[in-house]
């Protein structure tokens, strides 16, 4: 029988590609018919048969203080009512890059965009006019949003260069990317040997979210790290995800591994247009209108979405706030592991901050390869039971999870309880 949200797949599917505005949301990882939300508050969100669920996507990280957090909807209140977007500067333009500036101490200019995608697309640009080199360093399972460069996958040799992941992708774009195994040390010494020289950037998710929660070796940044500084490369850290995701000064804080270029988002904008790049002054000072380098955007640091995200920042900030998420994400991980064990099925969690990974193999997955390895189809099974039951997890085995400051021992246990069910049914 046909439910609203079916109803509205449908529609949906007549005057938008794939019945969706972002691919992940069309469920076509994990089969069935993607939810269409009509609200949210706190931990939970409502689909269109005002079902209720525990929501672990969060927005895909910008929720993480709760979705419609009151002080965040009335900083938004406040700054609508004095008019959405000015096309000139503000003063809260101001606050948001300062803030920033102070948070990661590695960016000491900032610039602000309207989307992930923008900010790695924007220091791609900047670290190929600032060292006048064409190829880049990207790493199989990492993705950066969909600017050209980085659609792209692994090439059949080490030095081959990479193919697109996309149609529309020319070859003249793709041959400049070059993708690596990610936390394998000696194959970027090796191509750095060969080809230091020729690389504008290494672009990494220092702790990476896009083919679920993999993190990185603490010897992998580092050696990426030297190798850029010895060959003259930009190491940019895309912490879009990870960024004030995993604790309040992000990855880099967490690793001791400063980059040259940082790209931010999703929690920056609390849930509204908010995405950044920045870091070394002197490769800033590259960017228009003072350098060569263009870079712009109508809803650029937009009133509005600052003020989403300058609140968001603030909450993070109150005392307490990371030991707690992540006491909450860990108490999920750790439940679901124990329950999984309990029951006999190969389950493995990991969690970092407020961000986890849900894995159906003996082991956490460390690589794209041991990852890919998992089993996908318990996954999809386990998904729906617990859809079902009213949690919703990411609709891919290869996506990350989202725990929000709201997210209390409640809503941790009525997760728990679905898992026993879930767990006993697969
Ligand atoms: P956006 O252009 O979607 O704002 O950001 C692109 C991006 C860049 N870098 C990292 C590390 C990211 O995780 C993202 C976007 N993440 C996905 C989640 N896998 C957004 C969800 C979606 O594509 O709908």
């Amino acid at each position: 029988m046909s439910d609203k949200n079916d109803l509205l797949f449908a529609r949906a599917q007549k005057t938008t590609p794939g019945g969706v505005n972002s691919p992940v949301r069309a469920f076509r990882s994990v089969g069935g018919t993607p939810r269409f939300i009509s609200r949210a508050n706190g931990p939970y969100f409502w689909d269109a048969e005002d079902k209720r669920y525990i929501d672990y996507i969060g927005s895909w990280g910008p929720a993480i203080v709760g979705h419609a957090h009151p002080e965040v909807i009335l900083a938004v209140q406040e700054a609508a009512a004095r008019g959405l977007s000015f096309g000139a500067p503000t003063e809260g333009e101001i606050d948001m890059a300062e803030e920033i500036c102070k948070l990661v101490p590695s960016v000491e200019q900032v610039r602000l965009v309207s989307s992930g995608t923008e900010a790695t697309m924007s220091a791609l640009r900047l670290a190929r006019g600032a060292t006048r080199r064409d190829k880049i360093i990207k790493f199989e399972g990492c993705y950066h949003g969909h600017a050209d460069s980085l659609l792209v996958k692994a090439g059949s040799g080490l030095l081959t260069f990479g193919n697109p992941t996309s149609a529309g992708v020319p070859e003249d774009f793709s041959k400049h990317t070059l993708v690596l195994d990610y936390n394998n040390c000696e194959q970027l010494e090796e191509v750095f040997k060969s080809v230091g020289e020729q690389i504008a950037c290494v672009i990494v998710e220092p702790v990476a979210g896009n083919m679920n929660l993999i993190r990185a070796t603490p010897a992998f940044l580092q050696t990426m790290r030297r190798l850029c500084t010895e060959h003259g490369s930009v190491l940019i850290f895309d912490e879009v995800m990870c960024g004030f995701r995993v604790g309040l000064h992000g990855a880099q804080a967490l690793y001791g591994v400063q980059a040259d270029l940082t790209c931010l988002g999703k929690v920056i904008g609390g849930g509204l247009p908010v995405a950044a790049f920045g870091g070394r002054a002197d490769l800033m000072a590259h960017m228009a209108p003072i350098g060569g380098v263009y870079q712009a955007g109508t809803l650029s640091g937009n009133p509005v979405a600052v003020a989403a995200g300058m609140t968001t920042l603030k909450l993070i900030q109150q005392k307490g706030f990371y030991e707690h998420l992540s006491a909450q994400t860990r108490k999920l991980v750790d439940g679901l592991s124990a329950i999984a064990q309990e029951v006999g099925v190969d389950f493995c969690a990991d969690a970092v901050g407020g961000m986890f990974g849900l894995y159906f193999s003996k082991e956490i997955p460390d690589s794209y390869a041991t990852m890919m390895a998992t089993d996908k189809e318990r996954f999809n099974r386990f998904f729906h039971l617990m859809l079902d039951s009213g949690v919703y997890l990411a609709p891919s085995a290869f996506e990350a999870g989202f725990v929000s400051a709201q997210h209390d021992d409640a809503v941790i246990d009525a997760t728990l309880s679905a898992a026993k069910h879930a767990f006993t049914q697969l």
